[in-house]
């Protein structure tokens, strides 16, 4: 048994709910051909795996407990190169790969600790309304940067889909969602739209974050 009483020879265990940031570490273990399953946890529950209180979190086959998004996905493609999920250490790629997994992760991502809950910061409903629409500014802003840096080809590092498309396509759909990044990321959004469109992961976009009316903003 490992630290969290999961057999050894268990397959990924992906701690996380649908819609969320667990989805894009769902997603890599789907185009890896990886045995995972989901345990799907109520707000409540977030901490008993991560002293955070936060998803996704990652159970590997041995135990260890992987908490961070970026690390999460980072770790997962280097651990299983064939997949072919990330430029390996030696790549011209793998800086500017790090690079942005790194900025999604901490200039992005770290936002909707407050937008998700703005009273967190906010004292009453006005300055709730005005940390929404400044975080949507920043987020916003944060993609433009991004956008400006970047230089795709069918995917943002080359002409292989990897755990950064993952990334960028799962957190552009969240708010201020996607028509606000279509505009501030043109080059990005033929990048995701085309991850969206991936046969690999259709079942997964319709059970996990499906593209309900409306998704785009
Ligand atoms: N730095 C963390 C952020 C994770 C995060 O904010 N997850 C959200 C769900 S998408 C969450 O757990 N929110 C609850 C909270 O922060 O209280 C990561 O990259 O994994």
């Amino acid at each position: 048994m490992g630290s969290l009483g999961i057999k050894v020879a268990d397959p990924y265990v992906v701690i996380g709910q649908a819609g969320t940031g667990s989805v894009p570490v769902e997603a890599a273990l789907t185009l890896a051909g990886l045995p995972y399953r989901v345990e799907e946890v109520r707000a409540v529950d977030f901490g008993k795996h991560n002293p955070m209180r936060q998803i996704p979190a990652l159970v590997t086959p041995a135990g260890e407990l992987i908490t961070e998004s970026a690390a999460i996905l980072i770790w997962l493609a280097d651990i299983h190169p064939e997949a072919g999920l990330a430029p390996r250490i030696e790549s011209p790629e793998r800086a500017q790969f790090l690079r942005w997994m790194a900025f999604v992760s901490s200039a992005i991502y770290a936002l909707y600790w407050i937008r998700d809950l703005p009273s967190r910061l906010a004292a009453n409903e006005a300055q709730e309304a005005l940390v929404r629409e400044r975080t949507a500014e920043r987020i916003r802003h944060c993609w433009s940067v991004m956008e400006a840096q970047v230089s795709p080809v069918d995917y943002l590092l080359g002409d292989r889909i990897g755990v950064l498309d993952l990334y960028v396509t799962v957190l552009s759909r969240w708010g201020p969602r996607r028509k606000v990044f279509y505009e501030a990321a043109p080059k990005m959004a033929e990048v995701v739209r085309r991850v969206d469109a991936e046969p690999r992961l259709a079942a997964l976009w319709a059970e996990r974050f499906p593209f309900g009316e409306g998704w785009e903003g």
